[in-house]
């Protein structure tokens, strides 16, 4: 519990370190409305996480009392409600779902827009649509307890509620597929994860849909659909988007390439093993499969076979990537300061970039995703050698 605790201290201190750096550290002429997107991500992640992980260390706390200070707020023998904890556990844990998705939103984001070569679609709706997360995330946390035995007049509002998160995170979707429509595709490595990314996404956000409303929770809780759908958002978005970023900006830690082709068989690898792996998992879960119970009936045995196999070979799916890396690490070509000739500021410094980023600090002047737009550039004076341009070599 004081480990929990201490960790729970470091969310807060990693969320209020990120806010004052976004706020007060921006490069000159860096404006808010010059800000890339992934940086805004952070920053609302970071507002979820300054202000609401301190819930769950209440919660743990209450528990230590309970444990070791003779209080009782959780025992009901002795007065206390066992229900509190959930409320206490969840008011944290569903807004903690959005801290981690809300940077992958922003991963995804960026990447598609370099890679499409084309302005960001809907920039500030999807900043909007961040801040809106913010406060809905807070809203919603009584819908896991809707079997727990909860009054039954806070199902309504909470269904409500939860559904209306579905406006901003659906808004961010079709920025993605705005900002991929009738782009000139550049299908990288890290653009297919991202694309892999807003597929998955929609799945999981859409069999969600059937989790926040009462009647289909009731019938689908503790089954293997929601185990399908939280490997939805939280594999296939966030272990993807995390993939999409570390392809990205791999030759910028490093300052060498990755192998292209292997990226792509382990993006093809990837994604048919997860799909194969979760998509049964859905018609498990309505077919009576339950979580947590290692007895099920006999004409499942089928179905929960073949998805062992696959997610055998989905964690397989893992060895191209990590020999990929570690030998490109050491032996890659050099990849220089921007091999995506992408325009935001990192990739306006060597790679990797010295200790201080930048030898003088970057002058700042327009969008960052102002890719096919005359005379657009984001930044005054580039380092030499780090092309800041529209064309790519059509690879
Ligand atoms: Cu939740």
């Amino acid at each position: 519990m004081l480990a929990f605790l201490t960790f729970g201290f470091s969310s807060i201190l990693g969320g209020l370190n990120f806010i004052t750096t976004i706020v007060r550290l921006r490069a000159p002429g860096m404006t808010w409305s010059r800000v890339p997107i992934f940086v805004w991500s952070v920053l609302a992640a970071s507002l979820i996480s300054l202000s609401a992980t301190q819930f769950v260390a209440y919660g743990l706390l209450m528990v230590i009392l309970d444990r070791v200070g003779g209080t009782s707020f959780f025992n009901a023998a002795q007065g206390g409600n066992a229900l509190l904890y959930e409320h206490v556990f969840w008011f944290y844990s569903h807004p903690a779902v959005y801290i981690m998705i809300l940077p992958a939103f922003g991963i995804v984001l960026e990447v598609l827009a370099h890679f499409s070569r084309k302005p960001l679609f809907a920039y500030k709706w999807v900043v909007a649509s961040f801040m809106v997360v913010v406060v809905l995330s807070m809203l919603v946390w009584a819908h896991h307890l809707f079997t727990s035995g909860m009054s039954s007049y806070l199902h309504m509002p909470f269904m409500i509620t939860t559904e209306l998160i579905s406006i901003p995170t659906g808004m961010v979707f079709l920025a993605g597929l705005g900002t991929i429509w009738q782009g000139r595709l550049w299908l990288t490595t890290p653009m297919l994860f991202a694309m892999g990314f807003l597929f998955n996404f929609v799945v999981g956000g859409v069999t969600g849909i059937f989790l926040a409303d009462v009647p289909t929770d009731i019938h689908l809780q503790d089954t293997y659909f929601v185990v399908a759908h939280f490997h939805y958002t939280i594999m296939g978005g966030e272990i993807f988007a995390i993939l999409t970023g570390i392809y990205y900006w791999f030759p910028k830690m490093t300052g060498r390439m990755f192998n292209d082709t292997w990226g792509k068989i382990h993006f093809g690898w990837i994604m048919i093993a997860y799909t194969a792996t979760f998509i049964p998992m859905f018609w498990a879960g309505l077919h009576g499969m339950n979580r947590r119970n290692p007895q099920y009936p006999a004409d499942l045995t089928d179905i929960n076979q073949l998805i062992t196999v696959m997610a055998l070979l989905l964690a397989a799916s893992f060895v191209p990537f990590v020999v990929n890396l570690a030998w490109s690490w050491w032996r890659g070509p050099a990849a220089g300061p921007n091999p995506w000739r992408a325009k935001t500021l990192e990739w306006q410094t060597s790679s990797p970039p010295p200790v201080t980023n930048f030898a003088h600090p970057p002058q700042v002047v327009g969008s960052p995703y102002g890719y096919g737009i005359p005379g657009s550039s984001h930044v005054a004076a580039p380092v030499a050698g780090a092309a800041d341009g529209d064309s790519h070599s059509g690879k």
